[in-house]
């Protein structure tokens, strides 16, 4: 059954795959099935066809046979459980791997979106300057938990999973930022997985959709 997937049209990140298409391309290579993309204008994104797929009109979306999903989490969740290569056979360590997965977005995401958030939306605000230190230290909070369990290991918990797939694009969201430095283990965790050939092969596709348009 093809599987179908919607993007931007023109990623105001230049191809970087840092819209979060990226980690449905990603979840995609990993396990070996092969997408087809829709892309959408911003207009596109908000007319009724797409909110009928996205109920908050936002990419990405995905589509197999009657099936229409929204939400990366649910998504990546759904590719790793319904092919082998993102999720561990043990039902307590696919658990642990699950827990990951909802670490990435439901604790470490946030203070990262706020503090990004806070650069476009309140740069330009007279109390601007003096709340950007408190967004900086809540997000250090949880990269030196993060970095402190991550430890020497390789993965968070043994072998690559869809936890370590959604923690490493939250974390590349910092990328451009230098509040990775004070975690030493974070930018080679980020760059192992950047070297995974699934990777490659999903940065690729989405940065080829910036390429044919530039
Ligand atoms: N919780 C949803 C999910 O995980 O699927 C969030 C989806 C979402 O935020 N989608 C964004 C979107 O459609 C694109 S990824 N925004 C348009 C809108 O809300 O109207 C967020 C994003 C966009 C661009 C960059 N960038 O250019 O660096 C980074 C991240």
């Amino acid at each position: 059954m093809t599987i179908t997937i919607t993007a931007f049209e023109s990623s105001p990140d230049r191809g970087r795959g840092q819209a979060r298409d990226m980690r449905v391309r990603w979840a995609l290579e990993e396990v070996g099935q092969p997408y087809e993309v829709r892309l959408l204008s911003f207009a596109a994104m908000k007319e009724p066809a797409h909110i009928a797929l996205q109920p908050f009109g936002q990419i990405p979306t995905y589509e197999e046979g009657d099936l229409a999903l929204f939400e990366t989490g649910a998504i990546v969740l759904h590719i790793a459980g319904r092919h082998a290569g993102l999720l561990p056979e043990d039902a307590n360590a696919r658990a642990r791997a699950i827990a990951w997965m909802f670490a990435a977005l439901n604790t470490v995401e946030p203070p990262i979106v706020e503090r990004e958030a806070a650069g476009y939306a309140e740069g330009d605000k007279p109390w601007h300057r003096e709340r950007m230190p408190m967004l900086d230290s809540r997000v250090h909070a949880r990269l030196e938990a993060l970095s402190r369990r991550l430890g020497a290991g390789e993965w968070l918990d043994g072998a690559f999973s869809a936890g370590d797939l959604l923690m490493v694009t939250v974390l590349r969201r910092l990328e451009r930022t230098d509040l990775l430095d004070a975690h030493a283990n974070l930018r080679p965790y980020i760059a192992r997985a950047e070297a995974r050939p699934a990777y490659r092969r999903a940065f690729d596709a989405q940065h080829a959709v910036f390429a044919r348009r530039a």
